[in-house]
This record gives C-alpha cells, sequence and structure tokens, in this order.
C-alpha cells in the first residue's frame, strides 16, 4: 500500500477529510491534519495523528510532506500547496485516492444543479433492478470509507461537484453531464475554470466508457469532442440515442426505443426534474438497470428534501420547501413548476451571482404575485425586480424564518403556493440549506399553532 510509512499532509477535516483521516491511517501512514478552523470547531476524533488548527494554520507551510490530501473546499493553487509540490509531494484527494483503488465501475454525475437528484434516481433504478449499488460524493456520503468492501461487480453512483473533479486524474466509467451555468463564482477564478474542471468527468475516459450529455444545453455539449468515450444523449425536446421525452412519454433509446411511461404519473415535479430522470434513466440502463426497474424507481421516488418538497398546507395554501436552489437556475425552474398564484421568498448570503436576469424572468412571470426578499442579497434582488418592472408585491422579509412566513401566510390566500427557493447561501442567517429548509418546515408546521 503507498501510504505506509508516508508523511501525509490532509488539508480540511470536513466530510471528506476525516474520511481520508480515517483511511490514511488504517494504510499506516503518518497524517498531520490542516483546519482553519479552532479544534473546538471541529468535530470530535480520534488520536493517532498530529492536528493543526487555527487561522494561521498553514504558516509553517507543507513541507517534508510525502503527499499532500486536499479537502474539495481547499483551492488546489494555495502558496503553502504550490511550494509542497515544488519540492516533491504529491497533491492528491479523497476522490482520486478512490477511484485510483475503486475495484467497482464508477457512474459519476455532475452538472450545476440536479446531480443529487439525477444521481439518487440512478441508484434507486439500479438498486430496483438487484443491483449492488452504492451512491456517495458531494451528496454528502463518503466513499474511501467503501474501499475496504467494494468489489469488481458493485457499482457505485458517486455525485461529483467541481471542487472536486477540478485535480481530478481519471474518469468515470459512465459521465453523466446535466445542464452546467455558473455557480461558486466565489472559489473558482471565473466561469471557464469552472466549466473546465467539469469537463474532467469526461477528460480521462478511454473507448471502453460511456458518457451520458444533456442534449438540450450547449454547455454539455461541448463536451462530446473532449471524450473517447461512447456518447449518449438526453433531451426533453427531441429524439436522440439514449432518452428523451416524446407527446408526454419517456422513452429509453439505449438499445432500441422503449417507453418507459407517461411524465403525468412522476411524483417529482417540474421539466428540470424531466431532465433528470432521462438522463438518469439512460445512464442506468448503460450500467445494467432493467426496464422494469427503471419503471419501477422512476414513478416512486419522490424526492430528495428541501428540493421543491411540499412542506405542509395551511388554510389552502401549499408551502414548498426548495432551500437547496441557491442560484437562479433552479429557483426559476422551481417557480416554472407551478402556474397558481405564487408568493416566492428569495435571498440570503452571497455568492457573488448576478441576479438581474432572474428578476427579468421574475418580472416577466404572471403567477408570481408577491416576493419576499431576505439576507445579505435581499436589498440587491430587491433592486433588481424594481429595475425590472416587477408589478407584485416586494416585501422586506423578517428577522427569522418563523417571521417570514407569517408575513407570507398573510399576504396569501387559498390556493396560492408559497415557495422558498433562495437563489442564494444560507450562511448569513443559517447554519446551511438544510437549516434553512428545516426551520422553514418548523415554521409551517407551527402556523396552525
Ligand atoms: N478548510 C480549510 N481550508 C480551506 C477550506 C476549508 O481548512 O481553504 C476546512 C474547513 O475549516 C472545514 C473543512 O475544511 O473544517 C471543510 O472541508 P470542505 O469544505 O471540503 O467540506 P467537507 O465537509 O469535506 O464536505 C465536502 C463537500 N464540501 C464542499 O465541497 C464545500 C460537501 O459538499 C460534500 O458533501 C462532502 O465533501 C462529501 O463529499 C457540500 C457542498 O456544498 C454539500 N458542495 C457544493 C455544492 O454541492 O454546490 C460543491
Amino acid at each position: 500500500m503507498k501510504f505506509q510509512g508516508k508523511k501525509v499532509a490532509v488539508i480540511g477535516l470536513g466530510v471528506e477529510g476525516q474520511d481520508s483521516l480515517q483511511f490514511l491511517l488504517q494504510n499506516g501512514a503518518l497524517v498531520t491534519v490542516f483546519d482553519q478552523k479552532e479544534k473546538e470547531q471541529l468535530a470530535p476524533i480520534k488520536s493517532g495523528f498530529e492536528l493543526v488548527t487555527g487561522p494561521d494554520y498553514l504558516k509553517g507551510g507543507l513541507i517534508g510532506f510525502d503527499y499532500v490530501v486536499r479537502s474539495p473546499g481547499v483551492r488546489p493553487d494555495l502558496p503553502e500547496i504550490a511550494e509542497a509540490v515544488k519540492s516533491g509531494a504529491k497533491l492528491t484527494s479523497a476522490i482520486n485516492i478512490f477511484f485510483e483503488l475503486c475495484p467497482a465501475r464508477i457512474i459519476g454525475v455532475t452538472g450545476t444543479k440536479g446531480k443529487g437528484t439525477t444521481a439518487t434516481l440512478i441508484h434507486e433504478c439500479l438498486k430496483a433492478s438487484g443491483k449492488n449499488t452504492y451512491l456517495a460524493g458531494n451528496i454528502g456520503t463518503p466513499y474511501l470509507e467503501l474501499l475496504s468492501h467494494l468489489t469488481r461487480s458493485d457499482l457505485v453512483v458517486l455525485e461529483m461537484s467541481s471542487f472536486q473533479l477540478i485535480d481530478i486524474e481519471r474518469s468515470p466509467h459512465i459521465a453523466v453531464v446535466l445542464n452546467i451555468t455558473t455557480d461558486h463564482l466565489d472559489w473558482h477564478k471565473n466561469r471557464e475554470e469552472y466549466v473546465q474542471a467539469k469537463e474532467n468527468i469526461v477528460r480521462f475516459q478511454t473507448e471502453k466508457d460511456f458518457v451520458v450529455l444533456m442534449k438540450d444545453y450547449e454547455t454539455p455539449c461541448s463536451f462530446a469532442p473532449k471524450t473517447k468515450a461512447e456518447v449518449f444523449w438526453a433531451s426533453i425536446k427531441e429524439e436522440v440515442k439514449g432518452g428523451y421525452i416524446k407527446k408526454g412519454k419517456i422513452v429509453l433509446n439505449v438499445e432500441k426505443a422503449v417507453e418507459i411511461g407517461s411524465v403525468d404519473k412522476l411524483l417529482l415535479l417540474g421539466t428540470h426534474n424531466w431532465e433528470n430522470i432521462v438522463l438518469a434513466t439512460c445512464a442506468a440502463k448503460l450500467a445494467g438497470a432493467t426496464v422494469e426497474g427503471i419503471k419501477q424507481a422512476v414513478f416512486t421516488f419522490a424526492g430528495l428534501p428541501h428540493r421543491l418538497e411540499l412542506a405542509g398546507e395551511y388554510q389552502g395554501i401549499k408551502f414548498y420547501n426548495d432551500s437547496f436552489a441557491t442560484s437562479p437556475t433552479p429557483t426559476l425552474a422551481a417557480v416554472n413548476s407551478f402556474s397558481k398564484p405564487l408568493i416566492l421568498i428569495l435571498g440570503g448570503s452571497s455568492k457573488g451571482l448576478d441576479y438581474t436576469e432572474m428578476a427579468r424572468k421574475l418580472a416577466a412571470k404572471k403567477n408570481v404575485k408577491a416576493i419576499i426578499y431576505m439576507g445579505e442579497v435581499g436589498g440587491q434582488i430587491k433592486q433588481d425586480l424594481e429595475n425590472a418592472g416587477f408589478k407584485g408585491q416586494l416585501i422586506g422579509g423578517g428577522k427569522n424564518m418563523a417571521e417570514i412566513i407569517k408575513n407570507a401566510a398573510q399576504i396569501a390566500e387559498s390556493g396560492d403556493i408559497v415557495l422558498l427557493s433562495p437563489s442564494a447561501a444560507s450562511f448569513d442567517m443559517f447554519k446551511d440549506y438544510k437549516d434553512r429548509g428545516e426551520q422553514f418546515k418548523k415554521a409551517v408546521r407551527q402556523l396552525g399553532s
């Protein structure tokens, strides 16, 4: 084992850092963990390694290590990492270690939004087809801990973020690429770097591999010439080799065209979910799922928490939690899923996003009767909506979710939809998007009391 007796620096002790630490200790490495947080802010951990914490955590440099294992949130071009590499260290990451050692076939899913839903759907299709499948990655489940029991006949579905893909050295056997817009410009240097990171999902594929690309958008199509793999497509607009929607029916067209069923019967809302479904069914088939298994999974899957999730109903008003929508694309997709009068809750902490286009599109929607804006970017969103000529009510949120929901319930009438789809990060008022969604659900539950 290549880590035996080697000096390894693990940068970042979050979900992946802890997974890396455990794996490296089990494999005889001499580990030092570096994290910019103070020790008390980190999850309790076992001993058997050195720990360097606090704002000056990298001040002493990273010289003398054989390997530097980067967590996804850590930029690979930190000066201390560059210096370590120059002096002979190998820069790697949990995902690179996993790809090197994983005996199972990997299905990697990326895109800006919908990758968690698509990855879960693929996993569900495979499970319903009797396959031994694991779901892990950016979705929140670590994967190095899987290595000890994976075999060649298993399948691993990995949700892959640009942070994980940016310095990956291998590509998955089956790559799945959803639409790519822009996100994380507070971390990436620019959109080009973000898209190039995503391209790595196909860059190292071979002729024996497969890729499923979303045909309806330019950026995923631009990946086709970058891969050696066999290309399949997914579309909700046209007939393709892969998966598509025709006259309201989901069609799987891998070997021959097979009808999976009608979109009317789906539990998932919105045409953005049709996109996830055509990609997922094609990828699952390529990975060995049966048509019966695919049908069973697709029509029983109700979606992931915090993604257009029905949180409750109060006096005929339906409340939807879409807290996972942290940028304009998923917010607009959520808004487009409803035709009833809508009260939309927007805003949160800044990720450097531009809201002018979203404001223009929202101003053109007839059913958006009010927008409640909140958080750090609330003012910017309000301004952009006013500039775009938004005709509905604009209401300043409240100091917490309970107040915001009370404000929403006051202006809503029976038959209306209240939608939390904030188009921003959550860190100004909440711990994370999950906390924001949970607080939304709690506030909805409390409306009756
Ligand atoms: N840290 C440093 N220095 C840095 C950056 C971070 O010391 O320069 C430390 C932090 O203080 C913290 C730790 O590193 O203690 C956090 O590491 P991390 O940010 O890499 O996060 P993890 O907890 O390891 O979780 C990561 C993913 N996080 C990010 O990409 C930011 C999780 O995705 C993922 O679920 C998990 O690995 C398992 O693979 C989260 C995410 O927000 C959900 N992803 C983005 C998205 O989905 O849009 C990409």
